[in-house]
């Protein structure tokens, strides 16, 4: 198959990091509604281009531990039984906190000039269950985890070693055979656009983005655990000193709140301001959101959560009656069905990484 090499094309509103051009966030005014447009979803990539992949001559194999390996085409896959719902992810490096990553790490300069929660979104998805191709295939009882290999390749961008690597990535047979595991062929209605992974991406529902393999060309099923560099070198935070395990790799999303209304620098009157947000918990559900304008002293119940949709952010409201003219430090607060609530501090600041923060985030508002 050829893979021809292009730019990539991103929309100006985008943000962009210093990674070179790999990486670009959403503004924060495009969170503020439950769908972000497919042009100002974020972006992250390892390497400058997209692989750009011929459609004509596409094809997903599926191979290793099955009883009958395939060779799919575009219009293969669109012949299985479509599934379509909102998914909300996050890349593992969202709602960076400078302090807390060691530029020395050189993994985080990636998420250098993002301020904010940029690096998520929720659009509609739509595609097939991975579970249907998996079994079509025949899947023997010595497979543990499906490797998902991306047409895209090249140098690791931090440190440029090793010289050649491929985005791969895995997933316990468990998740793979979930229903929700989709082969995503569609982004809010269109095909998928060429940053999103054109012709298909896997589409990890509830888990963090970087599961979430784009430009995908091959299924392995495997008899042992995959070590691939990004499944075992990247995305992770280092444990507590002395732990047991050294790693803790990211899977489903965390317990996790957001405030978008207001957006950083705008001015709330002071005849009062409806502040709203997005809450969201990977594969458990949203029980509570609560807002503090006291810096985290008293809390109340927001007034609505909006029921969610598939995968999809909750988002909510909250009516505020400030005092009087001011500054104020907002937070939100959530909790899952689990009983998860988010910390009030980041919460792995030994790592150096800045990975998985979910903490409660201070908002800075001036009322007038
Ligand atoms: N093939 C491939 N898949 C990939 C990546 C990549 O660079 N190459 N980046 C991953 C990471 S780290 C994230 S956070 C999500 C981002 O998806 P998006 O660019 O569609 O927002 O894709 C994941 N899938
Ligand atoms: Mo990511």
């Amino acid at each position: 198959m050829a893979i021809q090499q292009i730019s990539t094309k991103v929309e100006p509103q985008l943000i962009p990091t210093n990674a070179g051009l790999r990486t670009f966030a959403t503004p924060p005014s495009a969170l503020q509604n439950d769908i972000v447009p497919n042009d100002l979803y974020y972006i992250r990539n390892h390497w400058k281009e997209c692989p750009e992949i011929d459609i004509a001559t596409y094809r997903l194999n599926v191979d290793g531990e099955v009883n009958n390996p395939l060779s799919l085409s575009y219009e293969d896959l669109k012949q299985l039984p479509q599934k379509r719902f909102q998914v909300t992810f996050e890349c593992c490096g969202n709602s960076p906190v400078p302090e807390y990553y060691t530029k020395a790490l050189r993994i985080s300069t990636v998420m250098e000039g993002i301020k904010g929660h940029g690096i998520m979104g929720n659009a509609e998805w739509a595609g097939v269950s991975l579970k249907d191709v998996l079994e079509k295939a025949g899947v023997k009882s010595s497979a543990v985890e499906v490797m998902f290999e991306g047409a895209d390749h090249g140098p690791d961008e931090t440190v440029g070693d090793p010289p050649e690597v491929t985005y791969e990535r895995s997933l316990p047979l468990a998740k793979a055979m979930h229903p929700d595991t989709l082969l995503a062929y569609e982004m809010n209605g269109e095909p998928l656009p060429l940053n999103h992974g054109y012709p298909l991406r896997l589409l990890v529902s509830g888990w963090y983005g970087m599961n979430s393999v784009k430009w995908l060309v091959g299924l392995h099923v495997l008899d042992h655990e995959f070590k691939g560099f990004y499944q075992t070198e990247r995305y992770m935070t280092a444990n507590e000193p002395g732990a047991a395990i050294p790693y803790t790799y990211y899977t489903k999303l965390k317990v996790k709140s957001i405030i978008t209304n207001p957006v950083p620098g705008e001015i709330i009157p002071a005849s009062g301001y409806t502040l709203a947000g997005a809450a969201w918990s990977g594969e458990d559900k949203i029980t509570k959101v609560e807002i503090s304008a006291d810096g985290g002293d008293t809390w109340s119940p927001v007034d609505v959560i909006h029921p969610n949709s598939g995968y999809s952010w909750y988002r909510w409201e909250y009516r505020w009656q400030p005092k009087g003219p001011g500054h104020y430090t907002l937070m939100s607060k959530a909790t899952n069905d689990k009983g998860d609530t988010q910390p009030m501090e980041f919460p792995n600041k030994w790592d150096g990484r800045g990975y998985g923060n979910n903490m409660v985030f201070p908002f800075e508002a001036e009322v007038r």
